[in-house]
């Protein structure tokens, strides 16, 4: 059985054990079990003071949020907080690991909070779509004053103990590993100076926000309205700070409930609880047990030293994993490695790295020429550029060089992998490593399972995405994986309804509107249009922009005009393209109008290549397509990814517009058998019956 809350006394001092693995999430069971063990030790006259302390890895890292969207059970967070915050003897919270959200919230309302060394506290709420819905809004300003609040919570960042302790958000750090002890000894003395109580709510705000400023609130939504735009949490987070600041504490508390209990119930806050469970989910394989064998990987071997392989390299580095990193020429091996440390030095001009820091990860990386170098590496991947030849001649020398017992990795973004693995005598050690640019700081890690690939490999694949701070998800192998894959359709649509007349900042707009960073040609212009460089028999409009040199943003021209700051504008030339391309194709006008039919003709089909993508087995859920979207090509986090805002709109209601608009733009708005399949059962992408 389970402990959930259990006390012990020691010398007055009642210490009540948290144990709820694996985060110690506050649970119904876990706070009716801590409010029966509190109100035991209060009635307790032998107790003079309680210490509020957790087993496991961590104290509690926040509300238990498989509980959201449910019938509320008692106790509520409130009542036990209260009960806490009012109780007559002194409550202290001894924290190690991460205290999150409610988990902080709790140590809040305690009187006194010891802090292991490396503990870390903070309200990740707001990635949840959620403010701190217990207290936090109320109390953080109390000790910390408004700004440093709306920094705190808006940012959700985790905040190390030292800084805790200079903020005033704990009382005192101890030795790892001596917490018990010391918050014991912590709390004999608190007792022995007169049981003093301390509370948060008992602050004022005032003493430490600045009176005669109240526009910081005004000021902080309008200097981080490009971070928050599309987000409904940090308004409401802003509108609690603003209530602990004008109103009594328990009015303050009041208004933080409701504006926690609208959040809770929007589709936006479903929506990144949906993400934040899907992440998770994405590393487990089903037919690779928890207990296959994780392989070793102490050194890396990088082949390529360009943009790909450089960004590959920096992820190892950074997890102090060394690499020996291999080009064809010394001058790209030079130019690659000075890239990496202009990468790291710039990381330091923003104060995020320190100068040594630079050189112990520079120390890590081996350059050289010769692919025999890395005849020990227990992870080689390749990232030269997209040729299957290239690549099957590279993991024919490969077999020949590596270590027996190496994982030899490929980062192609679309070429078959089981041919490349085939140019080897051991298939089984060949897998895709799909990473995506800037491989440095983008999150996703396509893990790409050939046809032979054993189980310990795609098991330790996995297990080393993590490692390096990657989200993995596991595709099969087929033409684009899955991230490029549900980008496509949605291009090609972008590109059809430009010829039919519709403006392409119409396009533009919507999809901005709907979340997406930037819109489709837009990206265009970013990423250059000489680098995209389709292969097509047909006149395309990019083509002829290429050929007139309009080749995107760093020439000031692309499918927009571009002024000195690079804001974007109708280009003339274009629109006559448009129409000159559009009238040799025999294209007739037929523009779409409203953001609705604009995203329904860019999104469905998307929505319908990711339904694809299951039915033939490539990705393993539908989660995980949702993942590949969001961390790689950045489908806004707050729709939850394509397949679950599918869900959101009803399956049916999809079937029945593509259904006409297939009617009048063919093939692409054809919906697939498991969409149609879900449809008619009446339900949505991973759920089951
Ligand atoms: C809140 O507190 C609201 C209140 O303000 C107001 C209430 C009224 N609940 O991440 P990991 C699971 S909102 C349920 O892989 P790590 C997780 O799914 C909450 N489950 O470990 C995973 O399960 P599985 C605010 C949770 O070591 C397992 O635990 N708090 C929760 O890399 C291990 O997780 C947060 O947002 C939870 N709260 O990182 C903190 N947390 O093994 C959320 C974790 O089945 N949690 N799980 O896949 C985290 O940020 C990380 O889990 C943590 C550990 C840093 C703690």
């Amino acid at each position: 059985m389970t402990i959930l809350a259990a006390s012990a006394l020691t010398g007055g001092i009642a210490i009540i054990t948290l144990d709820n693995p694996p985060v110690n999430a506050l649970s119904a069971p876990l706070r009716a079990s801590l409010l029966r063990e509190l109100q035991q030790a209060l009635a307790d006259s032998a107790v003079e003071a309680v210490v509020i302390l957790c087993a496991g890895r961590t104290f509690i890292a926040g509300a238990d949020i498989t509980e959201f969207g449910k019938a509320p059970q008692p106790p509520s967070f409130a009542e036990l907080f209260a009960l806490i915050e009012q109780a007559p003897k002194p409550v202290i919270a001894a924290i190690h690991g991460t205290a999150l959200g409610g988990g902080f919230e709790l140590a809040l309302a305690c009187h006194y909070r010891v802090a292991a060394e490396t503990a870390k506290v903070g309200l990740p709420e707001v990635h949840l779509g959620l403010l701190p819905g217990a207290g936090g809004t109320q109390r953080v300003p109390r000790l910390v004053g408004a700004e440093a609040a709306l920094d705190i919570i808006t940012s959700g960042r985790q905040i190390r103990a030292k800084e805790a302790l200079s903020l005033g958000l704990i009382d005192t750090l101890v030795p790892d590993g001596n917490l018990r002890e010391s918050a014991i000894a912590f709390a004999r003395d608190v007792v022995a100076r007169g049981s003093a109580r301390p509370r948060a709510r008992d602050h004022e705000v005032w003493t430490v926000v600045d009176r005669k400023r109240p526009v910081i609130f005004s000021d902080f939504a309008a200097k981080n309205a490009r971070r928050f735009k599309g987000f409904a949490a940090p308004d409401a987070i802003i509108a609690a700070v603003q209530a602990a600041v004008d109103l009594p504490f328990e009015e303050g508390l009041a208004r933080e409930t409701a504006l926690f209990e609208h959040l809770v119930a929007t589709p936006q806050s479903a929506a990144q609880r949906h993400v934040f469970f899907a992440e998770r989910e994405a590393a487990r394989v089903p037919d690779v047990s928890a207990d296959t064998e994780i392989l070793d990987i102490r050194s890396v071997g990088v082949i390529g030293a360009g943009t790909m392989g450089g960004g590959i390299t920096m992820n190892f580095l950074n997890a102090g994993i060394p690499v020996t990193l291999v080009e064809m020429t010394q001058e790209a091996i030079d130019r690659g490695v000075a890239v990496i440390r202009r990468n790291y030095e710039a990381t330091v001009r923003k104060g995020r790295m320190s100068a040594e820091q630079v050189e112990q990860r520079m120390g890590l990386i081996s350059p050289g020429l010769d692919l025999a170098t890395l005849a020990d590496a227990d992870l080689v991947i390749e990232a030269v550029y997209e040729s299957l030849d290239v690549k099957r001649e590279i993991f024919g020398k490969l077999d020949r060089i590596a270590k027996p017992g190496a994982i030899l990795a490929s980062n192609t973004s679309f070429l078959d992998l089981n041919r490349i693995a085939e140019a080897t005598s051991r298939p089984e050690w060949v897998i895709g490593l799909h990473f995506f640019s800037p491989a440095n700081v983008m999150r996703l890690l396509e893990v790409v399972r050939g046809a032979a690939t054993a189980k310990p490999v795609v098991a330790t694949a996995m297990r080393l995405a993590k490692r390096i701070g990657k989200v993995p998800v596991l595709s099969g192998v087929c033409d684009g994986f899955i991230a490029n894959r549900l980008l496509a359709p949605r291009g090609a649509q972008a590109e059809a309804m430009m010829l039919e007349g519709t403006p392409i900042d119409a396009i533009d707009r919507a999809l901005v509107e709907y979340g997406f960073a930037m819109g489709h040609f837009q990206m265009m212009d970013l990423v250059g249009l000489d680098v995209i460089g389709r292969d097509s028999t047909e006149r395309t409009v990019m083509g002829e922009l290429v050929a007139c040199g309009r080749l995107g943003q760093k020439r000031g021209a692309g499918y927009y005009d571009y002024d000195d700051t690079r804001r974007p504008s109708e280009s003339g030339i274009t629109s006559e393209l448009i129409r000159d391309v559009a009238a040799t194709r025999g294209i007739r006008p037929d523009a779409t109008s409203g953001d609705e039919a604009l995203l329904a003709r860019l999104l469905y089909p998307v929505v319908n290549e990711g339904a694809k993508i299951l039915e033939e087995g490539i990705a393993l859920r539908a989660s995980d397509v949702d993942i590949a979207a969001i961390l790689g090509y950045n489908w806004p986090v707050y729709r939850g990814g394509p397949l679950f805002w599918a869900n959101q709109i009803g399956l049916g209601r999809i079937v029945a517009e593509m259904r006409e608009l297939e009617g009048r733009y063919g093939e692409a708005f054809c919906p697939t058998d498991l969409l149609v399949r879900l449809a008619d059962k009446g339900r949505g992408f991973g759920e089951t019956a």
